[in-house]
């Protein structure tokens, strides 16, 4: 009996992902790190300093760097981060997106947000979706990151839920690894990501009726 949906953001709200990855293209180039695609990908997900660390790792510079200067680099990135994000507008919900999210509000279930991201609030007010949910679970306050159960354990209780009444939408294979830890129910949008119970290949194609569905088999 699901009484609430936690979201992941980037890649189920809306395409943050080009930006992080523009904005870390630059701290790859200026660290002398190969920017692939594949690592764009690897990415996604990930806390900002794990991302740095993944970019350091993939030129081989792992040790180069002391800690102060890492928190420069993670800080420059995260200025040109926003610095692009500031464009973002309502046109930018990743399409139905914003379609599900009224159904939802419609039928009176609670909403979360479970994003890695420190700046989903920024994000969410560019969007104008705020007001669409309970809360924001702060990454500042989490133990570990996805794919640890912790995100989604706290966005259950963020919508005074138990996870059992949760349903978790996720793009990434560790956030789905997270949903399924918490005991909750992982939908997944994006293609590879086996370990989810519901599975959409596209943002456009979830609704109510499509995850009963699903359910139901
Ligand atoms: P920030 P999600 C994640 O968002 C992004 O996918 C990931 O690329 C980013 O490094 C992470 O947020 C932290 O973002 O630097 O803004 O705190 O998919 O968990 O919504
Ligand atoms: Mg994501």
């Amino acid at each position: 009996n699901i009484k609430g949906f936690a979201f992941d953001l980037d890649g189920v709200i809306a395409d943050t992902a080009r930006f992080h990855g523009q904005a870390w293209h630059q701290t790859a180039d200026e660290v002398g790190t190969v920017w692939t695609d594949e690592l764009a990908e690897n990415l996604k997900g990930i806390s900002r300093m794990d991302s740095l660390e993944l970019i350091l790792n993939a030129g081989g510079y792992g040790q180069k760097y002391t800690t102060a200067q890492k928190e420069t680099l993670a800080t420059q990135k995260n200025d040109k981060y926003l610095e692009l994000i500031k464009t973002l507008t309502p046109a930018d919900i990743l399409p139905g997106m914003k379609k599900f999210l009224d159904e939802l509000k419609d039928q009176q279930y609670h909403l979360s947000v479970a994003s890695a991201s420190k700046n989903a609030p920024t994000i969410l007010k560019q969007l104008k979706l705020t007001d669409y949910f309970d809360g924001i679970v702060d990454p500042a306050t989490l133990h570990a990151g996805k794919p640890d159960p912790e995100i989604f354990v706290k966005a259950a209780e963020v919508m005074g839920l138990d996870p059992v009444n949760v349903a978790g939408l996720e793009d990434s294979s560790a956030g789905i690894t997270s949903i399924n830890s918490a005991g909750e129910l992982s939908i997944g949008i994006g293609s590879q990501l086996n370990e989810a119970k519901i599975k959409f290949a596209v943002t456009d194609e979830v609704s109510l009726v499509a995850i009963k569905t699903q359910l139901i088999g």
